[in-house]
């Protein structure tokens, strides 16, 4: 493997998983009880925005009980004590990598504890229930706060900024996600386009894993931090 100067590294579900935070596509195919369609859509939001603002006023409760595991540890100390460029971008809305201290990291689907006011338009930290109608934090009109969530047939977040850390990297690494949904899914595609090694830890093949050059099969909490050492033993 050539030398490694910028490292870009995608997590998803799965690097939560471990903290207690549930995944998506779990055995019944089912999210929390819901289909993703009837929750995480601009449309679902236009039919029953009770129903939807419930189902995250519920997952943003839950961030209260959970915690940041080894692997979110490993990746903020990596984050700390990497010289070269480094960007983790997460597909995860849960708060677990910036609880471990992660800094160069960018929520591309957005986060739980965002609130994005349609009135004004302006984006406030938000951790409390979004259903019962609170007033936007920047401009106090009721009744326009919707989760800054990046929805299905929504544009990603900071696109161009992910594209250009792409280009230049010469580590591409996806931890904890089902490489199910694009743009995400072809991040490894892009990075591998521009000459980037590209490894895949998971607990389990992804839709992704033949376009890695490496693959380990595992538990984040157990292979991250191992992997962090490796890289970290080469500084
Ligand atoms: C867009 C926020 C365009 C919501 C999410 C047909 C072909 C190609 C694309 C499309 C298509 N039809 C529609 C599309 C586009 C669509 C898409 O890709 N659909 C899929 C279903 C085909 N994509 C979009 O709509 C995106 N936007 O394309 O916009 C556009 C262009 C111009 C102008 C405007 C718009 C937006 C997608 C974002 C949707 N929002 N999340 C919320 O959280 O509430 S997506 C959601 O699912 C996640 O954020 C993540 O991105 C995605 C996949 O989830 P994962 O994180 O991978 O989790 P999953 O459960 O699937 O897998 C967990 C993995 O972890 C498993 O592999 C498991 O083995 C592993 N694991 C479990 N435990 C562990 C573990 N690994 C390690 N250790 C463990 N302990």
């Amino acid at each position: 493997m050539n030398e490694i100067n910028n490292i870009v590294i995608l997590t998803g579900a799965g690097i939560s998983a471990e903290s207690g935070v549930a995944t998506f596509r779990g055995p019944d195919g089912l999210w929390e009880g819901h289909r993703v369609e009837d929750v995480a859509t601009p449309e679902a939001f236009a039919r029953n925005s009770d129903l939807v603002q419930k189902f995250y006023d519920e997952r943003r409760a839950k961030l209260q009980s959970v915690h940041p595991n080894a692997a979110h540890a490993a990746l903020a100390k990596l984050d700390e004590k990497w010289p070269g460029d480094l960007l983790l971008v997460t597909q995860n809305v849960d708060d677990l990598h910036d609880r471990a201290g992660a800094t160069r990291l960018l929520h591309m689907h957005g986060e739980l504890n965002s609130a994005w006011c349609l009135a004004c338009d302006g984006r406030s930290h938000f951790d409390g229930e979004m259903a019962l109608d609170p007033a936007c934090p920047k401009c106090d009109q009721f009744g326009y706060l919707r989760p800054d969530i990046v929805w299905f047939g929504e544009m990603p977040y900071e696109m161009e900024r992910i594209e250009l850390a792409l280009a230049q990297c010469d580590l591409f690494v996806s931890i904890g996600t089902s490489g199910a949904v694009y743009p995400a899914a072809g991040f490894v595609q892009s990075a591998r386009h521009y000459g980037a090694h590209t490894l895949e830890m998971n607990l389990d093949p992804s839709e992704g894993s033949l376009h890695f050059h490496e693959n380990r099969m595992g538990k984040a909490g157990e292979l991250v931090p191992t992997w962090v050492e490796e890289v970290l033993s080469h500084v």
